[in-house]
């Protein structure tokens, strides 16, 4: 028997000791008992993290959508796969059973074959959150192409540039995109990029917002027409367990994005046995992740775990505030939610408002709640608690990253008791290290320190598209013979971890990782700008927000500084997208930095956050002068 399901604390203690004593006769069984293979592995686990290669089921053969789709038909084909929630409340809501879904992914996959999409190709999904979204990822699956989604937040250039890392074939999109009350032209945000993309040789347009859009001949084609034509079946391409499943685009502190590479058999395994656990998933439930696909926890927590455990996923077009702050909780009493799965960035913006945008609604459905993607502060921790659970339902806050595929630490649900802030225990076969100054594991309990991951779980990233030296500097170099997450956390006197915040300079605003670079970047391309930073400071609602300091050129000429400020935004929304904007701006005559030339973010952290109490150590500096004038012209 292998504890697919777990349900009492001491039972998640006998299965986490058996799966780090024995990793690969536990994830063996795992992998025999719950999904289908067309051929078994010969080997469960090959890895070295010096190198690093790592392989999990080697030599097995299994396609992931035979595992998310087609097995299921068998039993339940009428039962609701995906419950599609558009935008606009008085919208109908849609149910797609799996054997619809088997369907139109299979008549999605043979219309990318039409296309010449074969095996291994890169296919660049850039759609808002409507079910194509969904079975584009699926299809490429279905017939062994890259699904590389990017979040249709993102501005051309941040799209032109993950087309071209990964040197994509095709574009999926939309004519446009509703959210809340606005239209978004998503389609000329492609038209731009695509300006940058020589390769790209078709784009596929779904219908959505039925505005008048140019298509352009020999390169555009309606997607519905097509699917129309296509037939409903597709026999699934036989991938390896190592066969690349996606990639998908993270902001690192410095240079480009880094375009992580999950594979197959692993990354299905461990997402599908995450979901079943964090969640407590049953038969008859109705699970809802607000996160767009567009980032991992869509990937992993809307797509592929639950459709691999027959489960019924609601994807939702609209944001929290549509058509008021209500609509969250409408939907949870609409849809008779059971398990719910946000980030605190909603929590604190949904706190701020009226409790009877809650208490309208009858949530008495709930039976687990889940955050993710930030810390959660105790406050918003406390309004979720009460409001949302009712003190009933557990909150499971759980830590994981683009990287690890699936999530890291969390609690389970009715068997790890919570406590605020806290993420809990490791899941099984997640063997956490944390790391002194001096690279050296901190052992025993009430310790502070980098975390590290010591030993390979099933769903880790297995390299950066195009870049593996990348992927060894940025997570093996750190800690020997340890992955690095970039995290920090300290371990209480019964062995829970909290996750204290990134140690490295991506900045998390409203959930999405920004690193400070590419901002800096933008920023300084305004032609009066000399040089810039940007920091972090804590916001009641984003949880961070962008502080930056700025140098101007020597030109002799005086600027209205709000204009100015104006004008660097608007670049950075061109760059980045606007989610990158910047909420102070502060002028100075120079920035404080090391011998080495390196900015001191640390001090410019500290007064962002007005506290300048305790800079730390500054004698390293260059320039200590410019901290005084910072100091005074700090922005309130
Ligand atoms: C899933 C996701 C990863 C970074 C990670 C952390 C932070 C995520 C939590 C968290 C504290 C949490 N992937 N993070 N979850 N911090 N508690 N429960 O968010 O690649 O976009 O971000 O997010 O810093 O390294 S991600």
């Amino acid at each position: 028997m292998s504890n697919y399901n777990i349900k009492h604390l001491e039972e998640y203690f006998k299965v986490y000791k058996k799966s780090v004593n024995d990793p690969e006769v536990f994830w063996e069984e795992i992998a025999e008992e719950h999904f289908s293979w067309y051929k078994k592995w010969n080997n469960v686990l090959s890895w070295d993290f010096k190198k690093p290669e790592i392989k999990w089921y080697e030599g097995a053969k299994l396609n992931i959508t035979e595992n998310c789709i087609d097995r299921h038909l068998r039993t339940n084909g009428e039962k609701t796969a995906i419950l599609f929630e558009p935008n606009n409340p008085s919208e109908e809501a849609q149910h797609i059973s799996y054997n619809d879904l088997s369907k139109k992914v299979n008549r999605f996959a043979n219309v990318l074959k039409e296309q010449g999409i074969k095996k291994g190709d890169r296919v660049c999904i850039y759609l808002p959150m409507i079910p194509e979204l969904a079975i584009s990822l699926l299809a490429c699956a279905r017939i062994g192409a890259i699904h590389s989604v990017v979040f249709a937040g993102f501005s051309a250039t941040a799209l032109s540039t993950r087309i071209n890392d990964s040197d994509c074939k095709i574009v999926i999109t939309s004519d446009g995109s509703y959210r809340g009350a606005k239209t978004i032209d998503l389609k000329s945000i492609v038209d731009e990029a695509l300006e940058e993309c020589p390769n790209v040789q078709s784009v596929l347009v779904a219908k959505r917002i039925n505005t008048e859009i140019e298509m352009k001949k020999g390169r555009d084609t309606w997607l519905q027409p097509l699917l129309d034509k296509a037939s409903d079946v597709c026999e699934p391409e036989i991938m390896d367990a190592e066969d690349p499943l996606f990639i998908l685009y993270t902001s690192g502190s410095t240079g480009k994005p880094k375009g992580m590479v999950h594979t197959t058999a692993g990354y299905m395994v461990y997402t599908a046995y995450t979901f079943k656990n964090m969640f407590q998933y049953k038969e008859e439930d109705v699970y809802w992740c607000t996160a767009d696909i567009g980032w991992i926890t869509g990937h992993s927590y809307i797509v592929y775990g639950p459709l691999a455990n027959g489960a019924t996923t609601v994807m939702f077009e609209g944001v929290p505030s549509y058509p008021d702050y209500g609509r969250f909780w409408k939907i949870v009493e609409k849809h008779k939610i059971n398990q719910f799965y946000t980030a605190p960035t909603a929590i604190r913006a949904l706190a701020k408002q009226r409790l009877d945008f809650v208490n309208k609604y009858d949530l008495s459905s709930l039976k687990v709640i889940g955050s993710v993607g930030e810390p959660i502060n105790e406050e918003a921790w406390h309004w979720y608690n009460d409001n949302i659970g009712k003190k009933k339902s557990p909150i499971i806050d759980t830590w994981w990253q683009t990287e690890t595929g699936g999530a890291m630490i969390t609690p389970i649900p009715y068997v790890t008791p919570t406590i605020p802030t806290y993420a809990t225990l490791p899941f099984i076969g997640v063997q956490p290290a944390l790391m002194d100054k001096n690279g050296n594991e901190l052992k025993g309990n009430q310790v502070e320190g980098n975390l590290c991951i010591k030993f390979p779980w099933p769903s880790i990233a297995r390299t950066i598209w195009g870049n593996h030296k990348r992927y060894k500097e940025t997570y093996f170099s750190a800690y020997k013979d340890n992955y690095f997450t970039g995290d920090g956390a300290l371990r209480d006197a019964t062995g829970y971890y909290r996750i204290t915040g990134r140690v490295d300079d991506v900045i998390i605003v409203s959930g999405h990782n920004l690193g400070t670079a590419p901002i800096e970047d933008a920023i300084n391309e305004h032609p009066a700008v000399a040089e810039s930073a940007i920091v972090g400071f804590p916001h009641d609602i984003k949880g961070n927000a962008l502080y930056a300091y700025v140098t101007l050129k020597e030109t002799g000429e005086t600027r209205n500084q709000d204009n100015l400020r104006k004008e660097i935004n608007q670049i950075i929304t061109e760059h980045i997208g606007p989610i990158a904007k910047l909420d102070k701006i502060q002028f100075t005559n120079g920035l404080p930095k090391t011998r080495s030339g390196k900015i001191m973010r640390r001090i410019l952290r500290k007064i962002a956050s007005n506290d300048t109490s305790n800079l730390g150590d500054t004698s390293t500096l260059l320039n200590p002068e410019v901290v005084q004038e910072i100091i005074e012209n700090y922005i309130k």
